[in-house]
């Protein structure tokens, strides 16, 4: 079923390889249309060519932004030749239908990595490429789509042997769609970059307001530090808990809690149980109840909740309470304590329990540097940012699994698809570079704080264990830079990962992934946490 090539239209931003590509084509007699520069190589290589503004009757305007954007190539991409109809409609309309489509974009994610100014990664978001790209590889019956500059050699031998087989067609159009689709979550989360560093963000009052001393602190993050806490009518948090039991809280009480409080009201509506030491987890898990996701986040790690702050979004019950007396905690935070499970906690003298309500969503942080404060719209999962008067989201759009660009592997399956959901969930909670691995809605391994994405993935793998490690799903809370993060979830038989992407290697990571079997989302949407 091999389809020989006579007519190619090539239009590449990377002229890597194209002599050798166009001679090779040329010689074996195929008729070339071309774009603007790509054209110009072609004509000045002697080799005959048809510019594209030929073709079309059109020229090509508006700084290059309409090239190809024309019924007269999109129609010789797009027409099924084994249609008869189309055949014929196409001699009507006389156009000449392609056999092969070589194209290579525009480099976003390079120009954006370069420091490029807003307007210049703009001009380099192709709109016609893809849109050439898309078409024929949804043609894939027809034509034949190139992408890969690094393919051309092959490209040139399947030519001159006959031109390309169904199979080879399908697996072409295969990576087209994964190429388009990684060109636009880079294009995605640059735009949510941009929409966010605007100057309109708005932020509430009490940023300038009035703030009065709630009390002062034994010491602040070490003894030698004196401290206090401050709180502002109208603000909502930790701050505002009302404390039922325990010592006084210390100035790292209330870091640690909050964070174990923004954890544990991440994942909607289902029982979630977070153990913070040090503002990052030590387990995190949602279960069927309040108890066993508690069994479940303390199972991540032990060792390291020892010590750690609890935090639930669900009142604590008499059977939480009792196993929650098995180890020592430094507080435990909740809605709400039934009367049994207060009993039974109070039992341990110096714990301190805190009644805080469910966080409103959205709101902004402060956060110190030296001489100033940074201001920041809250992270948020869902899409819920806080802004002045209309409640448009304006980020967490890629928390939705069914807006996620599956990039390799199969769909997952429900069970992994709500592992994966978990863990993209659970890793916002986590320091950045974090990586997550999940198994039945719970953490099983957590790599945190690390300066290198590669080190994360170490860590996360190594307090997994083997067992563990192996099937579990990762969550990635930033595109991955390279392969070699992911080589190492990959070696321990990580099956399914969620990340960002947008690196300018995606292609190389995606690979990886390709190559170990696995299924990888990109959400587009970045969580970091500092
Ligand atoms: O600006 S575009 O989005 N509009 C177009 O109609 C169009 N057609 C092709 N960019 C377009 N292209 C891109 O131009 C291709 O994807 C390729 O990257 C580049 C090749 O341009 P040239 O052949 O002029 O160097």
């Amino acid at each position: 079923d091999r389809r020989p090539v006579r007519r190619a239209l090539v239009s590449v931003y990377d002229k890597t390889g194209l002599e050798d590509l166009v001679r090779g084509l040329s010689e074996a007699g195929v008729e070339l249309v071309s774009t603007g520069g790509s054209a110009a190589t072609i004509a000045g290589l002697g080799l005959p060519v048809t510019k594209v503004e030929d073709l079309t009757g059109f020229p090509e305007c508006l700084d290059g932004r309409v090239k190809t954007l024309h019924p007269r190539v999109h129609a010789g991409i797009l027409a099924d030749t084994r249609l008869p109809d189309h055949v014929r409609q196409l001699e009507e309309l006389e156009v000449a239908p392609f056999d092969l489509v070589v194209v290579n974009l525009y480099p976003f994610a390079d120009t954006v990595a370069s420091g490029a100014g807003v307007q210049d990664c703009i001009e380099k978001i192709d709109i016609g490429g893809p849109t050439m790209v898309r078409a024929a590889a949804k043609n894939h019956a027809s034509v034949a789509i190139v992408t890969d500059p690094t393919s051309y050699g092959e490209v040139l031998e399947t030519v001159r042997g006959g031109g390309f087989t169904l199979a080879q067609r399908q697996r072409l159009a295969t990576d087209a769609f994964v190429h388009t689709a990684t060109y636009d979550v880079a294009v995605a989360s640059w735009m949510g970059s941009v929409v966010s560093t605007s100057d309109e963000t708005p932020f509430p009052g009490w940023i300038g307001g009035t703030w009065a001393k709630k009390s002062g602190l034994r010491y602040g993050e070490n003894p030698h530090q004196s401290a206090a806490i401050y709180v502002t009518e109208g603000a909502s948090g930790l701050a505002q808990a009302e404390q039922l039991h325990g010592k006084e809280m210390s100035y790292n009480n209330y870091v640690d809690a909050d964070a174990a409080l923004r954890a544990a009201h991440d994942h909607g509506d289902q029982p979630t149980v977070a153990i913070i030491k040090h503002a990052n987890p030590c387990g995190i898990a949602v279960g069927e109840s309040i108890e066993l996701a508690y069994e479940r986040a303390h199972a991540c790690d032990p060792v390291s909740a020892y010590g750690g702050i609890v935090a639930t979004n669900r009142p604590v019950t008499a059977a939480m309470a009792t196993a929650l007396n098995d180890t020592f905690s430094e507080v435990i935070v909740a809605p709400d304590f039934d009367a049994e499970a207060l009993t039974t906690l109070k039992e341990k003298k110096n714990r301190r329990l805190l009644k805080v309500a469910t966080p409103a969503p959205g709101g902004v942080e402060t956060r110190p540097i030296s001489g100033g404060l940074l201001v920041q719209q809250r992270d948020a999962i869902d899409g819920v940012v806080e802004t002045t008067g209309d409640d448009k989201p304006t980020q967490g759009h890629g928390d939705d699994p069914s807006a996620w660009v599956l990039v390799t592997g199969d769909a997952a399956d429900e069970t992994t698809l709500v592992d994966l959901a978990f863990a993209w969930r659970a890793v916002r909670a986590t320091k950045s570079n974090a990586i997550l691995l999940a198994k039945d809605q719970g953490s099983v391994g957590i790599g945190m704080g690390q300066v290198n994405r590669v080190d994360s993935c170490h860590l996360a793998v190594n307090r997994a264990g083997e067992e563990r490690a192996k099937g579990a799903a990762a969550a990635s809370d930033a595109f991955f830079p390279f392969a070699d993060g992911l080589q190492v979830l990959l070696d321990a038989g990580v099956t399914a990962v969620v990340a960002p992407g947008g690196s300018v290697r995606d292609d190389e990571v995606v690979a990886a992934a390709q190559a170990a079997g696995i299924t990888m989302y990109f959400t587009g949407t970045r969580h970091f946490a500092h």
